[in-house]
């Protein structure tokens, strides 16, 4: 896979040079391009952002260094044989980046980042290229981040474990939370290592045995429990019939309720008395 990233902090996207996506680089499993977008700015001041039109607050980011950034960009990957390629804006008002989202950007040959500052970058330059290629604009979260870098970072590490070669057998992926078309799973349980006795807190034989957590019915009453209060989201989206007994009985406990249709809700927060 390629990835062409256009940017005016070039050194935030250092990172790409560590740990597991800098080892899928060094295995010629990814080929990484960044690149800084005041070189394609002409002015003294290497301007890349004006006052919006309609005012308003901030600064907008220029059509003309982008343009042509873009554009030099494509021809070189398109002259080094990539093709396919996908524009992956980070946005606060992009489509939610979710597990299935990186499994279908993994299967692309190639990805361009276009991560802005300020208040994101004129809207027609996507429309632009919007008529050339798929432009996915995403979003990593419901919180307010300065600029696009770091949901370049998050997106690529996500990506880059799912290439072909990048992950050992060892640490498949297969049975990732989240995977697309599984049932909502349990968030994971506890994990442990050495040493068996660590400041008065031991391991059981269950767990020292290496027998998984989720096979006993406490872990699972625990990841359960865990699920329905960090992400009561991943309950709602289940069928009831994925509950057994003792997962209604800790439903109810928590405050949740049968519907007829078959699925469980909560009361919302602001309707508790
Ligand atoms: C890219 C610039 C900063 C901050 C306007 C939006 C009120 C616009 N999950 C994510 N959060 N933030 C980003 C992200 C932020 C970016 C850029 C990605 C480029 N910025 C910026 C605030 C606004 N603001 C929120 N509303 C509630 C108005 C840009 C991101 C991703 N991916």
């Amino acid at each position: 896979m390629r990835i062409d990233v256009v940017t005016i902090f070039p050194e935030y996207l250092e990172p790409l040079n560590v740990s597991l996506v800098g080892k899928a680089r060094a295995r010629g499993r990814l080929d990484v391009h960044v690149h800084d977008l005041r070189d394609w700015t002409y002015d003294r001041h290497n301007t890349v952002d004006d006052t919006p039109y309609g005012g308003g607050p901030g600064m907008v980011m220029k059509t003309g260094p982008w343009g042509d950034a873009l554009d030099e960009t494509l021809a070189d990957g398109f002259e080094a044989g990539a093709h396919s390629p996908v524009l992956v804006v980070p946005t606060p008002s992009g489509r939610p980046f979710t597990q299935e989202l990186a499994v279908e950007l993994s299967e692309r040959p190639w990805l361009i980042f276009t991560p802005a500052r300020y208040e994101g970058i004129d809207r027609r330059v996507m429309d632009e290229y919007a008529t050339r290629m798929p432009v996915v604009e995403v979003s990593i979260g419901d919180y307010v981040l300065a600029g696009g870098e770091a949901a370049v970072l998050v997106i690529t590490e996500a990506v880059a474990r799912l290439l072909p070669g990048v992950l050992g057998n060892a640490e498949s992926h297969r049975d990732d939370s989240f995977a697309p078309g599984a049932m909502a799973d349990l968030l994971e349980g506890p994990v442990f290592t050495k040493p068996p006795e660590w400041r008065g807190s031991g391991m059981t034989a269950v767990s020292l045995s290496g027998l998984h957590w989720m096979l006993g019915r406490r872990g699972r009453d625990e990841a359960f429990r865990r699920t329905a209060v960090n992400r009561p989201d991943l309950i709602e989206r289940c069928e009831a019939s994925a509950f057994d007994k003792k997962d209604r009985e800790i439903l109810s406990i928590l405050g949740w309720s049968p519907e007829p249709g078959g699925r469980f809700w909560r009361r919302p927060e602001d309707m508790e008395q």
